[in-house]
């Protein structure tokens, strides 16, 4: 483990995260209010993707308990909100989460998240941050930002509507449908489902696999596809070229590797 990184052992913490193997595990650590993120849990993942941690070269992100996370900590929120007067002011809660939740999609490495039970609202935000998604067969995704009367602030309106489309985000919110696990593979909500309490072993897995990649490819893949598939046409075809342009650095010792261990393999 490298002593530079931050590692929360305590159990109060809202967030929990040691370091293995190259591996970061972030889990959030409020079981007993279902993971609902209040502004110590915002705070605890701002201050830690705020920071460069070397030698992490993958991050698995998922929740104690039986559910992923409830989203807004709405008792939280209820308590607060006649104190926060002014526009301005009250614009800072969600100018929080924005400032969080890019630093998580747009970081610098690949996240992988365990999503488990209720994948709700603020849940399904931060959840939409991560790069790769594995449903336990228990997962279902809400967002009844709506029926709470209020309107989503974490990102929800810009990231959700590239996974699943604008019109099944209004039906969604509208009516309060929920998406269970299965329903959730095939929208792109996830990209794996397992039976109950394998997601984190298919994650760990997952971001070994990840972690053995170039640093530079996936710091290219996980700021580069989603920035330049918004582009127009030629910006984007520009930008691409931009992007590959910065990556090879280990290209060389990498092909070679693979042609290396192909020979091999035929010579058995
Ligand atoms: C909470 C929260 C929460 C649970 N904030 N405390 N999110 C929601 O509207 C989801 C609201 N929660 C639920 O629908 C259910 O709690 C669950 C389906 C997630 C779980 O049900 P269950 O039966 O396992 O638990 P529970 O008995 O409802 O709740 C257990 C405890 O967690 C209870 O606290 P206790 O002190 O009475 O034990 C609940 O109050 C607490 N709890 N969810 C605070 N969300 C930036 S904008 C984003 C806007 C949103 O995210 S809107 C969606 C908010």
């Amino acid at each position: 483990m490298n002593p530079d990184l931050p590692t929360r052992m305590d159990t109060s913490s809202p967030l929990d995260i040691r370091v293995q193997d190259g591996i970061a595990v972030l889990k959030l650590n409020r079981p007993d209010k279902r993971n609902a993120i209040n502004d110590a849990m915002i705070d605890a993942l701002l201050a830690w993707f705020g920071e460069p941690h070397e030698g992490v070269h993958a991050i698995v992100l998922h929740g104690e308990g039986a559910h992923f996370c409830a989203g807004l900590d709405l008792i939280e929120v209820l308590a607060k909100r006649p104190s926060v007067k002014g526009v301005v002011a009250r614009q800072r809660h969600s100018r929080r989460w924005h400032r969080t939740f890019d630093l998580m999609q747009f970081g610098e490495v690949p996240i992988v998240s365990v999503l488990q039970g209720a994948v709700i609202g603020g849940g399904m935000e931060l959840a939409a941050t991560t790069h790769v998604r594995i449903c336990e067969e228990s997962a279902f995704f809400q967002l009844p930002e709506g029926q709470r009367g209020i309107f989503v602030g974490g990102g929800a309106s810009v990231r959700v509507p590239r996974i699943i489309g604008a019109g099944r985000v209004v039906e969604m919110m509208l009516t309060g449908r929920t998406y269970d696990a299965q329903a959730a593979l095939q929208l792109g909500l996830c990209h794996y489902v397992v039976p109950p309490g394998e997601g984190l072993a298919k994650a760990m897995e997952l971001a070994a696999r990840i972690a053995s990649n170039s640093p530079t490819s996936n710091y290219a893949v996980i700021n580069g596809i989603n920035r330049i598939s918004d582009m127009p046409h030629g910006a984007g075809l520009f930008a691409e070229t931009m992007v590959a342009s910065n990556t090879g650095e280990d290209m060389q010792a990498r092909i070679q590797g693979f042609f290396d261990q192909r020979k091999a393999g035929k010579a058995d």
